[in-house]
């Protein structure tokens, strides 16, 4: 992890991120206990609780708490989100998407449990999330319960997370692919959800309009921030692997930041989208918007 952004030079984010996973941990298990029938919800249970950074839901606790709302309330739709991209992992694992065995380390769902068990704890996650929303939202008047389901549902449809994975689909082992589809891969395969948390925290915690539409724009530059960050450390960790200067992602058929602008092109956008996240949470008090500054330098400067 990179020093501190100087805007948030007494702020501890290290402490900050193990402190707030450790809650969202908490409220997980609690939100999926292991009840009959036991088998799905091992297997929910299993990748729920497999140990991510839970990037995702401390962007929402944060987002809710910069405008003035508390962690509980925050609290469900967190999990709601971390349930979300759990699920989106389990079928992406799956030998019809990308066909991978492992999965933070350990087996992926359906090789521990089989496809179709797998099929169906993604099935359960993705429903349990909206039901979760509705049903632990505490102190929250009912429309921006309801306005939270509608981003998540928009987030994960067509038009969202399946629609950046089937271009994904799509795209593969297509040289023309270009910058503009790139993007709207990333965009809405991973960028989408980071923006949902983000935006779900601030409408939770009360935030108006105007500043909710201020951190969607935050959260849109952190999420294809996130992924220019994964694909120059796709060639910078393959190149030290092999000991070349061009890692493997450079002469692979994938359309990546690095192949379309190059190595350093794609550092100088990092950097670019880095300063446009932090340009926007300038009008808010910098105290206050601390963690989501520290979040925005994490996701730039992580090397893993
Ligand atoms: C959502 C209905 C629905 C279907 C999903 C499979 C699919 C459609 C979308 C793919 C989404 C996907 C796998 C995006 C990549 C997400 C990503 C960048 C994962 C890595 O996130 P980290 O680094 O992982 O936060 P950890 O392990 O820390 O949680």
């Amino acid at each position: 992890l990179a020093a501190a952004d100087p805007k948030a030079t007494h702020f501890n984010f290290m402490s900050y991120m193990k402190d707030k996973a450790s809650h969202v941990n908490a409220a997980l298990d609690l939100a999926v206990p292991l009840v009959y029938p036991t088998k799905i919800h091992e297997s929910m249970r299993y990748s729920l609780l497999a140990g991510g950074k839970r990037v995702r839901p401390v962007l929402c606790i944060a987002a809710c708490e910069l405008v003035g709302g508390h962690e509980d309330t925050a609290m469900p739709s967190a999990c709601a989100m971390e349930m979300i991209h759990t699920m989106s992992l389990i079928h992406d694992d799956l030998p019809c998407m990308d066909n991978d065995d492992l999965r933070r380390g350990q087996p992926t769902n359906h090789k521990k449990f089989g496809e179709d068990v797998a099929v169906l704890a993604g099935d359960a996650l993705l429903s349990l999330a909206f039901e979760h929303i509705a049903r632990e939202t505490k102190g929250v008047p009912a429309d921006r319960v309801v306005r939270v389901i509608n981003e998540l549902g928009r987030t994960i449809g067509s038009r969202g997370m399946v629609g950046g994975q089937i271009m994904d689909l799509q795209s593969e082992g297509n040289k023309t692919v270009g910058l503009d589809v790139l993007k709207y891969i990333h965009l809405h395969k991973t960028g989408i959800l980071l923006e949902c948390a983000v935006v779900s925290g601030a409408i939770v915690g009360g935030a108006s309009d105007e500043d909710i539409e201020t951190l969607r724009g935050y959260a849109r530059s952190i999420g294809l921030l996130f992924q220019v960050v994964d694909d120059i450390l796709d060639v910078t960790k393959s190149s030290e692997d092999l000991g070349k200067t061009a890692g493997k992602d450079l002469i692979s058929d994938k359309a990546t930041y690095p192949k379309l602008m190059g190595l350093e092109g794609a550092r100088l956008y990092a950097d670019e989208l880095y300063r446009e996240a932090c340009e926007r949470l300038s009008k808010f008090d910098q105290a206050k918007a601390a963690p989501l500054l520290a979040l925005a330098k994490y996701i730039s400067s992580r090397q893993n």
